[in-house]
């Protein structure tokens, strides 16, 4: 069951609306007010009618409209002591679809990004294999390759948020998250290929940047989904996501995603490394800290309206727009809430429905101008949930950081204008 726009508007409103771009009529049922009188720009020669543009040969890699300069990552200048080791966010109001646009990938480097000749890159398997092996770039493209839409969230997503109410933009308190289509070879080629021994139970990959990350990974997991993959969108990974080869382990968090990756060792017990230790890692009220929780959870946002995309057409038709995913399947269902929770309206999924992908919905509905409190729930494939905050902060306490899948909440108030706020 799903939600239908409630109008259409002809030919003959739009080229009216044209003329007065003021408000909506406030019955709601119309987008755009008569035409008052002629309007220039649809009576008078615009200068790009006047002038020859660009040839084929100015512009050999495409980029945006200068009109959509401001579509861009952007960071927060407070969150870590300098640039290299932190994080930018998607301007996930400013997206729609499914698919992030390469250039808009929040990135996150420990150490900056390496910026690699394919030419001089190696992967390196070694450990509890029969036949340790090193793969150029060219050997990766001889393997049998598949392509696989994923997202790939950061653990530490919305992490701010955890005590109440912090970072004012869908951009920051939810971009740590991108969702492209990968290119790459199953992980369990290069394995089979280098002969997994009989005790071997974990795998850990290493990046080729200056902080060498790695990550401890169960080999049922390496054998099951994952990815060595070379190109993200149809064309090469760009430097920032680990140029020219990263690991892909889909629903698991971001950290596990190793760029840049440079060698997989292969043993029996995990490596309890600083990124499974004292990060990424959950401390629980009564001390002790939840460990390898690798999944992410059912999760769901509002990117339209939010505070960085408030309404500016005042009262009548609006649509509501988000995204919503989870690490354990596919989101067959998003319920919305215009009124804080008081009513739920179940939303109109549109785009393709891939497991462990970004799922986009959408809710149209005449807005009175009256304020608003935006939620939107999501339910996952297994049946699971998205909690509120406080549901989460019951079972998880106030000192974690990672893996808030909580609720989240938008007041608008009467001039269309979006806070980021907490609910009792
Ligand atoms: N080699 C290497 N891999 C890495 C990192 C890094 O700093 N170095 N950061 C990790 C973290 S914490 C996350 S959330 C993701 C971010 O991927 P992205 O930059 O493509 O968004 O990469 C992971 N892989
Ligand atoms: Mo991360």
């Amino acid at each position: 069951m799903s939600d239908t726009p409630k109008f259409t508007p002809s030919r003959r409103q739009f080229l009216a609306g044209a003329a007065v771009a003021t408000g909506a009529a406030a019955t709601g049922k119309l987008v755009h007010a008569q035409a008052a009188g002629p309007d220039p720009l649809i009576t008078e020669l615009q200068p790009w009618q006047q002038y020859l543009g660009d040839g084929v040969d100015a512009r050999p890699y495409g980029m945006p409209s200068q009109y959509e300069a401001h579509v861009v990552r952007r960071n927060v200048s407070w969150l870590t002591a300098d640039s290299v080791s932190s994080v930018n966010f998607t301007p996930l109001h400013e997206l729609d679809g499914i698919i992030t646009p390469n250039g808009l990938c929040f990135e996150r480097h420990h150490a900056g990004i390496a910026e690699i000749p394919p030419g001089e890159h190696r992967l390196m398997i070694n450990g509890l294999v029969d036949n340790p092996l090193v793969f150029t770039m060219e050997d990766l493209m001889r393997f049998p390759r598949e392509n696989r839409v994923y997202f790939l969230e950061c653990a530490a997503n919305t992490g701010m948020e955890w005590r109440g109410a912090q970072l004012n933009g869908v951009q920051f308190t939810h971009g740590m998250i991108h969702n492209v289509v990968y290119t790459g070879v199953p992980l369990r080629l290069l394995l089979e290929e280098a002969g997994v021994r009989g005790n071997a139970a974990w795998i850990l990959p290493e990046g080729a940047d200056a902080s060498a990350m790695t990550r401890s990974i169960p080999l049922e997991k390496a054998m099951d989904d994952c990815l060595v993959a070379f190109k993200m969108n149809g064309e090469a990974l760009r430097p920032e996501q680990g140029y020219p080869v990263r690991l892909v382990v889909p629903g698991w968090e971001g950290n596990m995603w190793v760029k840049w990756l440079r060698r997989i060792e292969v043993g029996d017990q995990p490596w309890h490394h600083r990124e499974e230790t004292s990060k990424y890692t959950d401390l629980l009220e009564h001390g002790s800290a939840r460990r390898f929780t690798w999944e992410m959870d059912a999760k769901s946002v509002i990117t339209n309206p939010s505070p960085q995309a408030p309404i500016t057409h005042g009262p009548g038709p609006t649509v509501l727009t988000g995204v919503a995913w989870s690490g354990r399947g596919t989101i067959p269902r998003v319920d919305v809430t215009i009124d804080g929770g008081i009513t739920w309206h179940q939303a109109r999924m549109s785009g393709p429905s891939f497991d462990k992908s970004m799922h986009r919905f959408y809710y149209e509905f005449d807005w009175d101008g009256r304020p608003l409190l935006l939620q939107s729930r999501a339910h996952d494939s297994t049946g699971y949930v998205q909690p509120t905050k406080d549901q989460l902060r019951m079972v998880r306490g106030e000192n974690s950081i990672y893996h808030n899948n909580g609720i989240q909440t938008w007041a608008v108030n009467e001039n269309g204008e979006a806070e980021n706020v907490e609910i009792g």
